[in-house]
């Protein structure tokens, strides 16, 4: 059976959901990370995963980690429903990987740590606003395909969706404030967050 691992309240939490929606069974196997003496430091882990980060995943003999990666591995392998039926559907998944992973992360996940997450003192104001400023048109950008486009695979909720969503999850359980100036973008992520499949990987994360 598939092994996912990694603690569910890191990027493991994609991969959960991923297998939520497409119905993959898989065992869990805890990582922890960011804690003195963290398991994903430990020899055994590095063996599977050089990158000493969660998630990774073991799905019978193939062990892989970067959890975009896995999940547009396991999305094919396992006949997912939000797997697109034509080229034209992989072509807008996979530009919407990429963008969301190389331009949309790297600034989301700075902003978010130097405005809201590390502790007052540790938090570092240029590096937030120098963020925020390279976000916002990334954000734009998406606001105004969703103003001409119900949903980023098209006519259904699909795996372009799942990417963008499976990133930007962490700014609406963070109740990120930069939420409120893409109204399009925002009301698409709270019905992403919403979808049955979604609020049952997010007990996991209780
Ligand atoms: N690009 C990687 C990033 C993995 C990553 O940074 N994971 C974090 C948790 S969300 C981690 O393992 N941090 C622990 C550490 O860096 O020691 C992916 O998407 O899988």
């Amino acid at each position: 059976m598939l092994k996912l691992y990694g603690q569910y309240r890191s990027r493991a939490f994609r991969v959960a959901w991923l297998c939520k929606e497409s119905n993959i069974p898989y065992e869990h196997h805890n990582v922890t990370i960011n804690v003195e003496g963290a398991t994903c430091k430990e020899p055994w882990y590095a063996a599977l995963n050089p990158n000493q980060r969660v998630p990774t995943i073991d799905d019978d003999g193939l062990v892989m980690w970067e959890s975009a990666a896995i999940n547009l591995y396991l999305a094919e392998k396992y006949n997912s429903p939000l797997w697109p039926q034509d080229a034209a559907g992989k072509a807008r998944m996979l530009q919407w990987a990429f963008y969301i992973a190389n331009d949309v992360e790297p600034p989301m996940i700075t902003l978010q740590r130097h405005r809201h997450m590390l502790p007052p003192e540790q938090r570092i104001a240029k590096l937030a606003d120098e963020a925020e400023q390279q976000i916002l048109p990334k954000m734009k950008v998406m606001e105004e395909y969703l103003a001409k486009n119900r949903f980023f695979s098209g006519k259904d909720w699909g795996m372009a969706d799942f990417m963008v969503a499976s990133v930007c999850y962490s700014m609406w359980f963070n109740k990120f404030p930069l939420l409120e100036k893409f109204p399009k973008f925002k009301s698409w992520l709270d019905a992403s967050m919403n979808r049955p499949m979604a609020k049952e990987a997010r007990k996991l994360r209780e």
